[in-house]
């Protein structure tokens, strides 16, 4: 559960990571509406903030610079005003002292196959994203870069996984604005 942190932040920030498909901006909307927290997608806002270098053409992705990015979401606010569900593949970038919880979003790889190829991913994009599931890199990142009692890793391969992983983010978002103000 949350404890206090040291932080001046009115709001707290969540950062939520996993796998291209696992369901990222899915929790990410659901827990803005619930919460009125600000859901960041750090593919749209790297891009209308002018943070990308180039583009990766081998894996049909943007490529963000990790400095610009940061320089904006600082611009932003986002570590004086918390508030933000950053909604990314990587996590690994920002200042701990910005981050409150981590969720790392998890499913398994034959549904986020399924998913993908819904998606149009295909050959080596897609492949690299099924073994960046497999062998869980975005966890181990998550666990290298942050403290061990704010990651939280969430499985979603179903509607029922989804409506639980909401409550419970909510209802941490609850207990940590409960703290804060006491
Ligand atoms: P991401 O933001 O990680 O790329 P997403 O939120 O766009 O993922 O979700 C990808 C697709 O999978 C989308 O069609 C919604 C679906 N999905 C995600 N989580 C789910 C769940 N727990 N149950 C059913 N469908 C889910």
């Amino acid at each position: 559960s949350p404890r206090a942190r040291k932080t001046m932040r009115q709001q707290p920030n969540i950062v939520i990571t996993g796998t291209p498909g696992v369901g990222k901006s899915t929790h990410a909307e659901a827990v803005a509406a619930r919460t009125n927290l600000t859901h960041l997608t750090i593919n749209d806002f790297a891009r209308e903030r002018g943070c990308l270098d180039g583009h990766d053409n081998r894996l049909n992705s943007a490529i963000v610079d990790d400095d610009r990015l940061l320089d904006a979401l600082t611009a932003e606010g986002v570590k004086e005003k918390g508030g933000y569900i950053i909604d990314w593949h990587a996590c690994d970038l920002y200042p701990e002292s910005w981050i409150d919880l981590v969720v790392v979003v998890r499913a398994d790889v034959e549904v986020l196959q399924k998913r993908l190829v819904g998606r149009g991913y295909e050959g080596e994009k897609l492949q690299e994203n099924i073994d960046s599931e497999f062998f869980q890199v975005l966890l181990e990142e998550a666990r290298e870069s942050y403290e061990e009692e704010i990651v939280v890793e969430l499985k979603s391969d179903e509607t029922g996984d989804l409506d639980a992983n909401v409550e419970r983010i909510v209802s941490w978002v609850e207990t940590w604005r409960t703290n804060r103000a006491s």
